[in-house]
């Protein structure tokens, strides 16, 4: 055998001898290390506990978006009987389990979510681990606004014509069935309404008013139509006069209208129309009440009670040719008066015509002596007809006005001299002389004035009769 080949050989096994010696430890090393793994799984799965719970995890979740203010820690919570904490994990045994909760405020809704069903069961099994949420929702409140229309007064508003307002807020009208259901946040509410004219307005629990979550409340504004004001029962009446209904153009006259609540209640900013007509020129005004305005002719007397008189004078002159009937109107203004045929009343008047010229016949005969004047305390007057030198005083002399007045001479009687005292003032004023009769009675006789003829006859004779035998006397002594 050749030697090097066989060294060869020998190299050769003792190489794969070397390869199948590690290999072989390889595998021994291998099998170990899976042997120690599987070991040590069998060894943990042997120490192990048995696993017969599940985890079961409760939140609360409180929602306040209506008003409420209730906390998560205002409820309580519960497993079954068992009470657990928010957000805590909790082990429970398998089996199915009520979920639930106590407490909290009224007016909030609960809704379950999460591994748990919508009625709050929940199943666990061992091992497993749960989650369920318990979500509270604050519920909005209700208020009731109702009208009531009371219309025993001819009013005929419905409940669609009135409005309301929250706290102030925009006007809301009223529903024709007069009652508005609004969904509000728990609060404090105030209802008012918008005045509407001729109604009364009642407020029935519409101010603070507590709505609370979920509840409800009411608030009734009640409105009465409003009875008319009755009528004021005044009677206004006027009447009026004039102090001369037949002067003379340029003579002044007055008038007096006189104003008369008759009631029975008072009345109210009263005036009087009373402008002088063509043919009479305003002169002065004067009245017991208010003022009268003679460019507009209204006498404004203001409000008068009942039995309330009240006077106007108004003095003019007149102007116009004699025969002229002048019309003077005056008028009671008021809005209501329960007799209005009272409200007028009419004077008229009718120019005269001016006083004769004075005529030769008869005679003035005499004058007062001496002539009144100031200072003068007795006034001697003789009067006298145009023939016998005493008559009736005449009536239409103003100076024998002012001696009737006085009463020194009756007019139209017989009178002599007579003397008669003067005030010092106010001195009168002498307007024409004292004239004699105008007319004396054209025929018969006189007796008074025949036996003062006979008498002046008489006295004459006896005279004549005297002269002549004085001048016989006086003839005979020269004789002689
Ligand atoms: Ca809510
Ligand atoms: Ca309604
Ligand atoms: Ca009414
Ligand atoms: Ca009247």
């Amino acid at each position: 055998m050749n030697y090097p080949a066989f060294e060869t050989y020998l190299k050769n096994q003792k190489e794969q001898a070397r390869k199948r010696t590690l290999a072989v430890i390889a595998m021994f090393a291998l099998v170990g290390i899976f042997a120690s793994q599987f070991l040590n799984i069998i060894n943990v799965l042997a120490c192990r506990p048995v696993v017969t719970q599940g985890i079961l995890t409760v939140t609360k979740v409180v929602k306040n978006d209506n008003g409420g203010t209730a906390g998560v820690s205002d409820f309580t919570l519960y497993v079954g009987q068992t009470q657990v904490t928010s957000g805590v994990n909790n082990y429970f045994d398998e089996g199915t389990y009520m979920i639930s909760e106590s407490g909290g405020p009224d007016g909030y809704h609960a809704t379950f979510s999460g591994d748990c069903c919508l009625n709050g069961n929940l199943t666990i099994e061992a091992g497993e681990s749960y989650a369920c949420t318990i979500t509270n929702d604050d519920q909005p409140g209700t208020l009731h606004v109702k009208k009531i229309v009371v219309n025993d007064n001819n009013g005929v508003k419905q409940p669609q014509d009135f409005s309301f307002s929250i706290n102030g807020g925009d006007a809301i009208a009223f529903e024709s069935d007069g009652q508005n259901d609004l969904t509000l946040d728990a609060g404090i509410y105030n209802i008012s309404e918008t005045a509407v004219s001729g109604y009364t307005s009642d407020y029935n629990n519409c101010s603070n008013i507590e709505i609370i979550n979920g509840g409800e409340a009411s608030c009734t504004i009640t409105n009465n139509d409003i009875a008319p004001t009755p009528l004021p029962q005044a009677d206004m009446s006027v009447q009026k006069s004039v102090d001369s209904q037949n002067p003379q153009s340029g003579q002044t006259v007055s008038f007096t209208i006189v104003a008369t609540n008759l009631g029975p209640d008072s009345a109210a900013s009263i005036q009087l129309n009373d402008l002088l007509p063509s043919g009479l020129t305003f002169v002065s005004a004067s009245s017991t009440k208010g003022m009268y305005d003679s460019a507009i002719g209204i006498w404004s007397i203001g409000d008068m009670v009942k039995d309330e008189t009240e006077t106007l004078k108004l003095e003019s002159t007149v102007n116009g040719e004699p025969g002229t009937i002048i019309v003077n109107n005056a008028a009671i203004n008021i809005d209501i008066d329960s007799i209005i045929s009272n409200n007028t009343a009419s004077t008229s008047l009718t120019i005269a015509s001016p006083p004769p010229s004075p005529s030769a016949e008869p005679n003035p005969t005499e004058t007062p002596s001496p002539a009144p004047g100031p200072g003068s305390s007795v006034v001697t007057v003789t009067t006298g007809g145009g023939r016998g030198g005493n008559g009736p005083l005449p009536e239409s002399n103003a100076y024998e006005n002012w001696l009737k007045q006085n009463q020194a001479i009756p007019v139209g009687q017989v009178a002599g001299t007579s003397t008669l005292p003067v005030p010092i003032s106010p001195t009168p004023v002498v307007q024409g002389e004292v004239k004699g009769v105008s007319s004396l009675p054209a025929t018969g006789f006189d007796l008074t004035e025949v036996i003062a003829l006979v008498t002046i006859l008489l006295s004459i004779s006896i005279t004549l009769l005297l002269i002549r035998q004085e001048l016989s006397l006086s003839k005979l002594t020269q004789q002689n």
